[in-house]
């Protein structure tokens, strides 16, 4: 892995700051660590270059927030080297917060492009909510923007270009106002995109009345990253055929009033190393009968993973081999998700009538078909449950990229197991060497979780040292490299295709 060195001041601008901030019982305020991939990649970057993060703290109050503490002396976490005059913190008013986050991002954009439309809703007040938010996030970039520029001198300003990423679906707009602003001042910038979810088909996205703005607000960045080609493709076919853009779809590049805007793919990796080091060094957790095996399934409580599906696939494989029975149990691990949203919680109430139904059919004295925990668990347990078990299924609906099938296979260190995969997650079109699945053939994928308990050790060796390797190379920090060299801001980049 080449370790490129920034060569201008990265502002990373996502919906959440890299850490939760809480308050003890005195009221004072200390950062707890987040423990994702992308904190771990983006944040030393933005540590090295003196960078910038902006985000929500999480906290919901009156008033912004005054200050942000520095870390505890004794933190590991990669976000402990951010000063706090690294971190800003956007305030969101309480009121606003719900029409935002749990309105317009969760009850419409998440839906709608996971291509559900069904489940969105479209209402004027949340989407003005939305763009409300999405400026208040652009004026703080923007403050940013104009404070680093004050601080250089002329020759600095000439050479100093900062490069401002914004992340995900909640902030889709916001660089409509940083573009305008920063050709009204002439403030120097590159701006950048990263979608997280998928981008669905234009047919799914003109369904929101006001899909123009959304686009528009993707277009005013110099760069837009999608995790796979595919969205890049429904990206540019959108940008042709809502906004009239010229296109290019070989190049990936789509023209916005004289502007060229550049599409890139970069599928995101894990931190496949740390992954290694949990599994190697985590005692087991399970505690099996001899030559019990387990299913494990890791998921947000989502509806767009296919938990239901995924259930009634393992129903299926009991009733269709019974071989099966007292043999092999789903670990089945759903960490709450968006509990103030209805259908989160609906979905919940399905889940337990589910196992409840099943393991009531099949249990017996001694053994349960399916264990479910409904809570998180932390990273080192997890790496246990990845190591220990004999299957992965990774079935989504519908996911931008899937990080848990990459995370199981990097846990692989001993006798491996068989990822099942969806094609419907952008994981699906990489690990070849996974089984792949449909979740909607129940059937089928009872067969295919068959398959897998009765894959011969070679075979699971072949398929999964291949996807070993691949998610070694292409891991979080091949990611974030990969992002700088396309952005030309980086000294030593190899894989480079700067824009101009
Ligand atoms: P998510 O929808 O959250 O991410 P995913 O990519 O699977 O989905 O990442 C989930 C993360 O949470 C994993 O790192 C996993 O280890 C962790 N996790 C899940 N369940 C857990 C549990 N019960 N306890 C503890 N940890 C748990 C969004 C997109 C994805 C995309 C990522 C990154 O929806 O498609 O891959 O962003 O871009």
């Amino acid at each position: 892995m080449v370790q490129h060195h920034i060569t201008a001041p990265l502002i990373v601008v996502s919906n959440r700051l890299p850490f939760v901030l809480q308050r003890n019982k005195d009221g004072e305020l200390s950062r707890k660590p987040s423990a994702g991939g992308l904190v771990t990649a983006v944040a030393p970057v933005v540590v090295d270059c003196g960078g910038l993060w902006i985000g929500w703290s999480g906290l919901h109050t009156e008033e912004p927030l005054e200050f942000i503490p520095e870390s505890d002396p004794d933190d590991k976490a990669p976000t402990a080297g951010l000063l706090s005059k690294q971190v800003i913190a956007v305030h969101i008013p309480e009121r606003e917060f719900d029409d935002f986050y749990n309105g317009c991002c969760n009850g419409t954009f998440w839906p709608l492009f996971h291509s559900m439309p069904d489940r969105a809703v479209f209402k004027a007040h949340t989407w003005d909510a939305y763009c409300r938010v999405n400026k208040e996030f652009a004026s703080r970039t923007l403050e940013a923007l104009r404070k680093s520029a004050k601080e250089l001198d002329d020759q600095e300003r000439f050479e100093t270009c900062p490069v401002v990423w914004i992340h995900d679906y909640q902030l889709l707009v916001a660089a409509t106002t940083i573009r305008q602003v920063v050709e009204e001042e002439k403030l120097r910038c590159k701006l950048a995109f990263f979608l997280h979810i998928p981008f669905p088909s234009w047919d799914i996205m003109r369904l929101f009345p006001w899909d123009d703005e959304i686009l528009q607000g993707m277009l005013a960045c110099d760069m837009v990253g999608f995790h796979i080609e595919d969205y890049c493709l429904n990206f540019i076919d959108c940008c042709s055929r809502r906004l009239g853009c010229r296109v290019d779809r070989n190049n990936m590049l789509v023209e916005l009033a004289g502007r060229t805007v550049h599409i890139k793919a970069l599928p995101i990796g894990i931190p496949f190393d740390r992954f290694v080091q949990l599994a190697e060094n985590t005692p087991r957790f399970l505690k099996l009968a001899e030559s019990e095996k387990i299913i494990l399934g890791v998921d947000r409580l989502d509806y767009t993973k296919g938990l239901v599906h995924r259930i009634l696939a393992f129903e299926r494989l009991l009733e269709k081999y019974p071989e099966h029975v007292e043999k092999v149990t789903l670990l089945q691990i759903s960490v709450p998700s968006r509990t103030d949203v209805r259908e989160y919680r609906q979905l919940k109430e399905e889940m337990d009538q589910l196992v409840g139904r099943i393991n009531g059919r099949f249990s017996m004295p001694n053994w349960s078909p399916i264990r479910y925990i409904y809570g998180g668990v932390t990273q080192e347990q997890l790496a246990a449950f990845y190591r220990d078990s004999a299957v992965a299924l990774v079935t989504p609906l519908r996911d931008g990229m899937n990080l848990v099938a990459k995370e199981y296979v990097a846990c692989q260190i001993k006798e491996p197991g068989v990822l099942i995969l969806s094609p419907f997650a952008g994981a699906g079109g990489m690990m070849h060497e996974a089984l792949v699945v449909n979740p909607y053939e129940i059937d089928k994928a009872a067969d295919t979780i068959h398959r897998a308990l009765h894959m011969p050790l070679d075979e699971r060796e072949v398929r999964m040292k291949q996807l070993r390797h691949r998610e070694q190379q292409m891991d979080v920090n091949y990611w974030m490299n990969s992002f700088l060299a396309s952005m030309g801001a980086v000294n030593n980049s190899d894989e480079a295709d700067p824009l101009s």
